[in-house]
This record gives C-alpha cells, sequence and structure tokens, in this order.
C-alpha cells in the first residue's frame, strides 16, 4: 500500500506558504508516489497559485493532491504515515491526540523557512519530544549538503535550459501572455513588496541607453509603480511608456507559467522564498526583495545568503550586488548602486548559471524527506 503524507499549511500572509506546500505535495504525488493530503486554511489564496481550482471545496483534487480545507472546527480524520506542519503552523491537538493513539506513530516534521544562516546545519534534522511524548523532527531547506536543500523537481534545470535555448518557444510563450518585447529588449520581471525607493530604479530604466521591457505581475509593488507612472489604477494587461521603459502589468498566473516566465528574463525581481528559489533555478541575475520580519531577522538571512552566493564573483561585482541588494531591502534611493552594478552584467549573468547548477548538484527538498521517511521504517 502507498504511505499517506498529511502536509498542514497556515497561510500567513501572501502566496509563499501555500506555494511552497503546494510544490512540495506536487512532488511526493509525480515523483515519489505517495497519497498526499494538503491541508490549507485559505483556500482562496491557494485558488490564486492554482487557477481552476474551487475557492469553496472541503475537498479537491488539484493535480493527484487532495487539497483541503483546514477548517477552524476540525472534524476527526486518520493521521497519516507522514506528517508536514509547514513553518511551524499549529496542528489540531485533536489530530496530535489521533497520532499519538495510532498504533505505528506518524513521522511527524516541521519544515521550517529558508535560511542560508550558520545555525541551520545544526538544527536540521534534529528531533524535538514534544508533550505528548511524539517526536517533531526540524527540517531546514537550505543551500549546503548539510541542510534539507531546496525544491526542485525532477528534470527542471534540463527543461529549463531547452526553453532558454529556443527562442521560438519563448516568443511563442511570451506572446500567449501578451507580451511582444522589441527584438533589442533587456526584459526583467519585478514581482516584489512596497520599495520607497523604486522609482528611482524606474528612473534608471527610462533614461538608459538600452531599452527594458519591465513585466510586473499585479501585486504590491503596483501602487509605487503607479506613481511613478503617474496613473491610476493599473491592471494586468495594461502596458505604458516612458523612454527608454516599457512597463506592462500581468496577471497571476500558474506556478509553472511564472517558472518560465523567470526564464524569458535577463533579470528577476523577487520576493518571499519561493519566486527567490524559482528565480535561482532561472539561470538569471536576481534581486531578493526579503520579507520584512518584525524584529529585522531578515538582514542576517539576506546576508548569510549574500556571502554564500558572492563566491566566484569578482569583488567589484560582489560589492555591486550587495549594494544594490542592501538599498532595494532598505527602500533607498538605487540610481548609483544599480548604475554599478550594470558594469558587471556579462558576469553577474554567467555567475547566476554557475550558481544555479551547482545549487543542482544537491539533493532536492521533497528526496531529502522521503529518505529520512525510509531511513526511519
Ligand atoms: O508571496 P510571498 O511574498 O510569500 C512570502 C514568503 O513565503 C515569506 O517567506 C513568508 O514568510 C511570507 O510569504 C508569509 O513570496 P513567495 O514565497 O515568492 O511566494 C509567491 C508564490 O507565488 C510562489 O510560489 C510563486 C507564485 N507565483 C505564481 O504562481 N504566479 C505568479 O504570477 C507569481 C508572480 C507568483
Amino acid at each position: 500500500m502507498k504511505a499517506s503524507w498529511d502536509i498542514f499549511c497556515t497561510v500567513v500572509d501572501n502566496f509563499g506558504d501555500v506555494g511552497v506546500t503546494f510544490r512540495l505535495a506536487r512532488q511526493l504525488v509525480a515523483e515519489h508516489d505517495f497519497d498526499v493530503r494538503l491541508w490549507v486554511d485559505d483556500l482562496p489564496a491557494f485558488a490564486r497559485l492554482r487557477p481552476g481550482a474551487d475557492p469553496l471545496a472541503q475537498q479537491q483534487m488539484c493535480d493527484g493532491v487532495r487539497v483541503c480545507h483546514w477548517a477552524k472546527d476540525w472534524q476527526p480524520t486518520q493521521p497519516a504515515d507522514v506528517v508536514v506542519e509547514a513553518f511551524a503552523c499549529r496542528l489540531p491537538a485533536v489530530y496530535i491526540e489521533a497520532m499519538h493513539a495510532c498504533e505505528k506513530r506518524p513521522l511527524w516534521f516541521n519544515l521550517e523557512y529558508l535560511s542560508a544562516e550558520d545555525w541551520v546545519p545544526g538544527c536540521h534534522g534534529l528531533p524535538s519530544i514534544q508533550s505528548s511524548g511524539l517526536r517533531k523532527y526540524f527540517f531546514f531547506p537550505g543551500f549546503t549538503n548539510k541542510t534539507g536543500g531546496l525544491l526542485r523537481e525532477a528534470g527542471l534545470i534540463d527543461r529549463r535550459k531547452a526553453f532558454q535555448s529556443d527562442n521560438d518557444a519563448q516568443r511563442s510563450f511570451l506572446r500567449d501572455m501578451g507580451i511582444v518585447p522589441t527584438a533589442d529588449a533587456r526584459l526583467i520581471s519585478l514581482f516584489a513588496y512596497e520599495h520607497a525607493g523604486l522609482g528611482s530604479w524606474l528612473d534608471c530604466l527610462a533614461l538608459d541607453d538600452r531599452h527594458t521591457h519591465l513585466l510586473v505581475p499585479e501585486g504590491r509593488v503596483i501602487g509605487d509603480v503607479q506613481r511613478w507612472l503617474g496613473v491610476d489604477q493599473l491592471k494586468a494587461g495594461d502596458v505604458n511608456q516612458r523612454d527608454a521603459l516599457t512597463i506592462q502589468v500581468l496577471p497571476f498566473v500558474r506556478q509553472e507559467d511564472y517558472d518560465q516566465l523567470l526564464w524569458c528574463c535577463d533579470f528577476n525581481v523577487v520576493r518571499g522564498e519561493d519566486s527567490f528559489i524559482r528565480a535561482q533555478w532561472a539561470g538569471r541575475p536576481l534581486i531578493w526583495h526579503i520579507y520584512e520580519q518584525d524584529d529585522d531577522a531578515h538582514w542576517a538571512k539576506l546576508d548569510a545568503f549574500l556571502e554564500l552566493y558572492q563566491v566566484g564573483l569578482s569583488d567589484g561585482a560582489g560589492q555591486a550586488l550587495t549594494a544594490v541588494w542592501h538599498r532595494w531591502n532598505a527602500g533607498q534611493d538605487m540610481s548609483q548602486s544599480w548604475n554599478a552594478l550594470t558594469k558587471h552584467w556579462p558576469e553577474i549573468t554567467a555567475h547566476a548559471e554557475r550558481w544555479c547548477l551547482e545549487q543542482a548538484l544537491q539533493d532536492d527538498l521533497t528526496t531529502a524527506l522521503v529518505r529520512f521517511y525510509r531511513n526511519s521504517l
């Protein structure tokens, strides 16, 4: 009989929590043939990521995953063989009691947020004994082989490379999304949070010698774009031009299409956790707009990643990249740092591909979780 997995996800904010857990669930089904239930407390957020999903259904099958509404009044259910509590969300007390009552206790993971900080390898895989007597294992995604790795579907890098070397496929994908850039245009995608200094970056792009076609999925940064353009209520499909800069607003698309969009672009601005990883798999240079934490803990995460990522870059390129990421995340004026970074364009482009291939040598997160499970049997 197939082993079963329950993945629990509370949507704290935005799309990252459900984006990561749905990706993991799909991979467990498609590549490891498990029965997977994904419990989500915010189905409308899920339905944005998965067009065609019903935001009101108590249960539905999506890409082989049984997606269940995690209602406040939890109905008793038989626990799965493996339980993944994503990002320290709290499992229903009744469910924990049911896990305790199982003849063969389920394997219980707390899947943590991504961080490159150096304390992570020491905590990855550690058990914590719960008051119920059950053990919960901390599972950390990460960038070294002492962590759980990163989510990466089988064959992803080969598919990405084939797509990037096929100009017709890229043109046709973009055309289907209503994007028709001029032949010489640099393509940049912008999926970010609010940014007080965004106008200074848009100024740089508008005044550049080279044409930029900027693709902006609908979302939190739109207000800043509107202010810079001096227009009201931008919506998907709108195209505005200012000097050398064309700005096009895109609808929110399914995860696979967002991947392809990242693959088409010469540079991507991404945020949170999941788009950040997908941009790395695109093999193109990026800015990470990290999710801001109240206690400023995100700065340590940002710098820890930069330290790893910069290895192999020249001092000049590394410093320029650091300055851009720091200024972006502080909401500061971007002009000087962006112009400095563009001088290193070929180097940061080659480096992004190298980084991607190096990261892809490691086992992906789903494979690592599955191996942990099999070793526990
Ligand atoms: O939406 P986010 O800002 O999510 C964040 C992070 O996960 C953060 O770590 C967490 O603490 C916070 O939420 C609560 O960014 P992220 O992680 O990139 O998630 C966006 C998801 O949306 C990702 O799976 C990619 C997907 N996406 C699409 O599917 N289609 C689209 O058109 C776009 C722009 C994104």
